[in-house]
């Protein structure tokens, strides 16, 4: 069986795999966790990060306001499927105390590193995307550190530690719209305020990947390398569908790709990830995973509305995405071309 570097979570939200279904990833029968006006000021709740912390959960949610200002709240849960989520944002300071409110914020990320939690979000600069970050020990003061690139990027995604000495970023520069292209690409910072080493990772392949990939949850360290789930996107003629797939990165040095599977983990079916204020997307931001038995839940986004889980195991993601692999140009290799 794989190993798997992170946390036991025995009371993790988990339903066993339906009789008679043999896809990799199955979804939580009561789909979806968060429904339409989940709280008085937001309407939708998705693309969101999830984390165990004291006997239960906490969270970091994106939550469209009823402005349709895209903004991240706190939310906390005893069992990862029933939140309760703050009515308004999370109010940031700056190193100083002083108050560091983003203008928007959303598609968070949320991963613990040492004894810190830090959190990183598509975040404006002069009105453009680029990745926030931030950081807090109690998910009461929350620290926001100075922007990590210049736009314009998104879908910021740290690794669980350090990798040679430095913090490691997954990022997908792009342009300031609804970017119509974007590789994964990596960076490195010894302190989350100075960043290089820039590398790529991997570009767009063929059909469900083929207009534009982001990296998903935080990586998941095992014996056969960085899980790495993310998000893929093919132009329709009725517009974008995002769908998400897995890879494996190596251990060392994660702008190699081990191993990247030519089929998608999952794509829009229900009627939640087909209907909503963007129809036809999945977009996962967050796992829990029991490193013991290797169970995993994918929290994930549905049609820019809804919050939805699905499940799988480690091991039979990891043998799939080996079975079905299919390597890029350059996918092997260090991205420094
Ligand atoms: C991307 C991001 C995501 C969103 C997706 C589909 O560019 O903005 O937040 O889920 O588009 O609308």
């Amino acid at each position: 069986m794989t190993k798997i570097i992170g946390n036991t979570i025995p009371n993790m939200p988990w339903e066993d795999r339906p009789v008679g279904n043999k896809e990799i990833l199955w979804r939580y029968s009561k789909n979806p966790i968060i429904g339409w006006n989940p709280t008085p000021s937001t309407s939708r709740i998705f693309n969101s990060a999830v984390i165990p912390y004291g006997d239960g959960y906490v969270g970091v949610f994106r939550c469209d306001s009823k402005e349709v200002d895209m903004r991240i709240h706190f939310g906390k849960s005893k069992d990862g499927i029933n939140w309760d989520i703050d009515d308004n944002p999370i109010q940031w300071v700056d190193e100083c105390g002083k108050p560091f409110q983003p203008s928007y914020a959303y598609d968070p990320r949320l991963v613990k590193v040492g004894d810190e939690y830090l959190i990183m979000w598509c975040t404006s600069l002069g009105g453009h995307p680029t990745i926030g970050l931030g950081k807090t020990k109690d998910f009461k003061t929350f620290v926001r550190l100075e922007n990590a690139f210049l736009p314009h990027n998104r879908n910021g995604v740290l690794f669980p530690r350090k990798i040679g000495g430095n913090y490691v970023l997954l990022s997908r520069p792009s342009d300031n719209g609804h970017t119509p292209f974007g590789d994964i690409h990596i960076s490195e910072s010894p302190d989350l305020t100075y960043w290089g080493k820039h590398k790529l990772v991997m570009r767009t392949k063929a059909n469900w990947e083929s207009l534009k990939i982001g990296a998903g949850p935080i990586p998941i360290e095992t014996s056969e390398g960085w899980l790495m789930i993310y998000h893929g996107v093919i132009l329709t003629c009725n517009g974008y569908v995002y769908s998400f797939g897995s890879a494996l990165l190596d251990l060392e040095n994660p702008s190699k790709v081990l191993y990247r599977s030519r089929r998608y983990l999952l794509t829009p079916e229900e009627q939640y990830e087909l209907v909503g204020f963007v129809p036809a997307v999945c977009f996962p931001c967050a796992t829990l995973c029991d490193a013991p038995t290797g169970r995993l839940a994918i929290y994930y986004g549905a049609a820019d509305t809804y919050t939805a889980i699905a499940f799988g195991t480690v091991d039979e993601i990891i043998a799939f995405t080996k079975e079905h692999s299919c390597l890029g140009v350059g996918d092997g290799e260090l991205g420094r071309d």
